[in-house]
């Protein structure tokens, strides 16, 4: 019985089979955590999607920008990019099944036993756990609402605001706590982001820094396992911060890490016809 936990996916199916075949997964008794992003830029997003939805009783998935923009484009709010491969994912007639799967899972999975939190790209320094996860639920609960659910993915897009503030309400809340968790890099101690920039943790723009490079950062004793940021190639140098996301989808790896022991396993990308690092995010 083992907890393992895999970095960003985004459609990226022979990889992960490989990694599982690596340390014996048995989804009878093991279980897989996700960083999410398991959709978009890669080759097999579809099947990518139907291969989780069977074990996901196996698993702990978390979302990230690409799979709450395949919400967004699901629920018609968002148009499909040129650079998306998710077409094949809309026009599939187990499409609802596998949304709404989707649509239940969470921003933030804290395992209490482990100490252990799992989320796509970060908590803010200036968050306790305990608000994160509060904050984190008020966007899992308006992703499981028929009734708000539209008009949170039509709310979503956007930079600003770029820092939290207690009395933000409506959807410029949700859309500064969804940006946090989902596509947060760089961020100042305060907690206001950089969305822009997008490569290695020494381009930080002045007074800004890696999210997890803060000092004082309040969630800095839990242990955090993220994805997200493929520029860092698995390299944080923040103790107890675990980077995840090694670039698969950009010819990179596939990391799977043993959560309890920290053993770390890659499978390469073998796809030669891997999208240009131009079209990253
Ligand atoms: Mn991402």
């Amino acid at each position: 019985m083992a907890t393992y936990a895999v970095g960003d996916l985004q459609g990226c199916l022979d990889p992960l089979k490989c990694l599982l075949d690596r340390v014996k997964f048995d989804p009878a008794v093991d279980r897989l955590w996700l960083v999410g992003d398991l959709v978009n830029r890669g080759p097999q997003s579809l099947e990518t999607l139907r291969y989780l939805y069977a074990m996901r009783d196996s698993l702990v998935c978390v979302l990230g920008n690409h799979d709450l923009h395949l919400l967004a484009v699901w629920h018609n709010i968002e148009r499909l990019k040129k650079s998306d491969t998710l077409r094949e994912i809309v026009e599939a007639p187990d499409a609802p099944v596998l949304m709404d799967w989707l649509r239940r899972q969470k921003l933030l999975h804290f395992d209490e036993a482990r100490g252990a939190v799992l989320v796509h790209a970060g908590i803010p320094p200036q968050w306790t756990l305990g608000k994160a996860l509060g904050l984190a639920a008020e966007v899992e609960e308006v992703l499981r609402d028929d009734l708000r659910l539209k008009q949170y993915l039509d709310g979503m897009y956007g930079n600003e605001p770029s820092k939290w503030n207690k009395d933000l309400t409506g959807v410029e809340r949700l859309r500064v706590i969804t940006n946090y968790f989902t596509r947060m890099r760089f961020c100042t101690a305060e907690g206001k982001l950089d969305l822009k920039g997008k490569e290695g943790a020494d381009t930080a723009p002045p007074g800004y820094k890696p999210w997890f490079a803060h000092k004082e950062r309040r969630s800095r004793h839990v242990k955090i396992i993220f994805g997200h940021w493929a520029a860092l190639e698995g390299r944080c140098n923040a103790p107890n911060v675990f980077a995840l996301d090694t670039g698969c989808v950009w010819g990179g790896a596939m990391t799977l890490m043993n959560v309890d022991s920290g053993e770390l396993h890659r499978c390469d990308c073998a796809d030669k016809d891997a999208p240009s690092p131009a079209a990253k995010g």
